[in-house]
């Protein structure tokens, strides 16, 4: 490398490129909380996963080391090693180094690009303490090392020749940068669900989840996944209906290619009031809909009524079945593979490219209406489940407009008993949702009624996946909620109305506890979602164990965490422990110190990162079927993410 090079115009421009992400990582990544850190793994994902989809590489595998770092190796193509005419330097170091330098290196099809995606390795690197590269191609294993972005010297080397049987591949670590994350702790749970997405949506690539940490420390360690789908989305749909109902045995898939654009569709109907259509636009969960879910829906509602007209299946009803009709109970993944992707929106999770409404359109209009013509029996199913919710629909619509005009959403005074706080400042409230209501008074008492909120809920609120928005309104609990928090319901919601920008669901640590908690989510997502995309929305984690030891009090969430304060706070001495068997056992004082109060409170942020995840889950939790929900308290009855915040 010449001296020139070392501190030539190029290397200065790298300099304040990664400064730039470093002093405003939010911009590259979205935030620098948790969802941030975990997009740092997703980052170097996406960079294997276009090597698969060129491809070139079917392995990825993910370690979580007990060193608070995360390996990503893929057995890809490995980065170019060779050097870069422009910057004389490895061009393995220019894509570490450079902002979007990575895409400028090759010509593969499908590059993420916009949203929070596709920012390239560069970005993590700038925001990681350290970050090692090993590289197996052109015959040679190389290294490198980088620390806050820069190279370290003398970092890049040819450590040793391949093997002639090895493969070629890439595997990157890296130390989220402590200075510059809130929090380093990644969450199996949040990963898992990602990479299995991604499995699910890049058919025949196998990814695997590692975790070698501590297992006093996270409750899944030694935790090993591999997520490998050769059916692709075709399973993603029988996934999400595992706990349903389907209709109709086989699910409908079809694909289509059209100027360079990828299009697939899988599809099966089911019994449920709820459908759920997922659509990704190169394999981002889009969100906000966009074009292509404007296709596959408008030609998806013309080619049901199309079969159900000329097959004299609706002669009964006085109008064509509506979309919301046909999706009903529908469980559907629509995935496009784009080579320009535009990204619009306010999270930027909407697909912008105008010319994917009409291929998705004409391809599901095709590809449906023979998929009806080969197999009337299906077609038949969907035609009727879709023109008994039309007929549902009919007969609650007076009802409804009556319930709502006499609903929570007009009124404008707030319940009863709402302890409402003194600010008005959003940013500032906080809303405590109680269970019960001697624990609401102790709350209210305990509170700094400045900022914070109560409303005590009694007993069990309505199961409201089982109900449409009209029975749900006549609830008094759920209406009082919905007044205080202000911003209406369904599609009325308006995220802009909101009065606290954190609601804190605070129940007991027992099975009633994780029921309520449970029901109030499970309302959340349906009819106010945007709160949990806002990242709105907490549990409140009261402690299980107090233990004192000479003046000192120790908090413990966990049976593990109040044996490690016995074992090293208190020198394994006997101590003074007490078990809190609910909030309405502690007193105001202790609700507060423990519970509340925001410099000693654990909260656990409940985001929708993973909407399919989050809609299986409260099928599952929320549904009829028994043994899945029995197994999925199993599996995640020691689950526990927590945040500080
Ligand atoms: C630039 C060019 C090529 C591959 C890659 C980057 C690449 C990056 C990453 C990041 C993680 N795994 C990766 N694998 C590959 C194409 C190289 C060629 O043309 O041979």
């Amino acid at each position: 490398m010449s001296e020139q090079s070392e501190y030539g115009a190029g290397q200065i421009q790298v300099l304040e490129g990664l400064q730039a992400v470093r002093k405003r990582p939010a911009m590259y990544i979205g935030s620098t909380d948790d969802r941030g850190l975990h997009h740092l793994v997703y980052e170097v994902v996406d960079n294997s996963i276009d090597e698969a989809l060129a491809g070139y590489c079917d392995e990825i595998s993910v370690t979580l080391h007990e060193d608070g770092s995360v390996s990503v190796a893929d057995d890809g193509r490995g980065i170019p090693v060779d050097t870069h005419e422009k910057y004389d330097r490895p061009a393995l170091e220019v894509i570490m180094t450079v902002l979007h330098a990575g895409g400028k290196f090759d010509s593969k099809s499908y590059q993420v690009s916009g949203g929070l995606h596709g920012v390239g390795v560069s970005v993590v690197n700038a925001l990681s303490g350290r970050l090692e590269v090993e590289v197996k191609r052109d015959g040679g294993v190389y290294r490198h090392a980088f620390e806050r972005g820069e190279p370290v010297e003398g970092g890049f080397e040819r450590v040793r020749d391949m093997a002639p049987d090895e493969e070629t591949g890439t595997e990157i670590r890296f130390w989220p940068d402590t200075e510059i994350f809130e929090t380093t702790e990644f969450a199996f749970s949040t990963l898992a669900s990602r990479l299995r997405e991604l499995a699910f949506l890049n058919s025949g690539v196998a990814v695997t989840l590692f975790d070698e940490r501590d297992a006093e420390a996270v409750d899944d360690a030694g935790d090993e996944t591999t997520f490998e789908y050769e059916g692709g989305i075709r399973e993603f749909v029988s996934y999400l209906n595992e706990t349903r109902t389907p209709i109709h045995d086989e699910v409908i898939y079809f694909e289509d290619e059209a100027e360079d654009i990828h299009v697939e569709v899988a599809m099966q109907a089911t019994e449920e009031l709820q459908g759920s259509v997922h659509a990704f636009a190169n394999n981002i969960n889009t969100r906000e809909g966009g074009t292509h879910l404007t296709g596959f829906k408008t030609a998806l509602t013309r080619t049901v009524n199309d079969y159900a007209n000329e097959h004299g299946l609706v002669d009964d009803l006085d109008a064509n079945l509506k979309g919301e009709d046909v999706r009903e109970g529908l469980t559907a993944v629509i995935s496009v593979k784009h080579p320009d992707p535009q990204f619009e929106g306010q999270t930027k999770t909407k697909l912008g490219n105008s010319e994917v409404r009409g291929i998705v359109e004409s391809a599901t209009h095709e590809q449906l209406g023979t998929f009806f013509e080969e197999n009337p029996d299906t077609a038949r199913k969907v035609v009727h489940k879709a023109a008994e919710a039309a007929r549902a629909r009919k007969a609650a619509k007076k009802a409804e407009e009556l319930t709502r005009r006499k609903s929570a959403l007009e009124s404008t005074a707030l319940p009863g008993k709402l302890a409402d706080c003194q600010t008005r400042d959003p940013e500032e409230a906080e809303l405590f949702v109680v269970e019960g209501d001697s624990a609401g008074g102790s709350a209210k008492q305990g509170r700094n009624r400045e900022n914070q909120a109560i409303l005590p809920l009694k007993g069990k609120i309505l199961n409201v996946e089982k109900h449409r928005l009209d029975r749900i309104l006549e609830n008094d609990e759920i209406r009082a909620l919905i007044t205080a928090i202000g911003a209406g319901i369904g599609e009325e919601f308006d995220i802009d109305d909101v009065r606290y920008n954190k609601i804190i669901i605070m129940t007991d640590a027992d099975v009633d506890g994780a029921h309520i908690r449970t029901l109030l989510l499970t309302l959340l997502y349906r009819h106010m979602k945007p709160l949990l995309e806002a990242g709105y929305v907490y549990a409140a984690q009261p402690p299980l164990y107090r233990v004192r030891y000479r003046g000192e009090t120790y908090d413990a969430m966990t049976e593990a965490e109040r044996d490690r304060i016995v074992e090293e706070e208190c020198d394994g001495n006997p101590t003074q422990v007490q078990r809190f068997k609910g909030l309405g056992e502690m007193n105001p004082d202790q609700l507060w110190d423990t519970t509340m109060d925001p410099e000693n409170r654990r909260l656990k942020r409940i985001n929708v990162d993973d909407a399919a995840a989050a809609d299986r889950m409260f099928n599952i939790l929320m549904g009829d079927a028994v043994e899945p929900r029995k197994q999925f308290i199993k599996e995640h009855a020691t689950e526990a993410e927590w945040v500080d915040i």
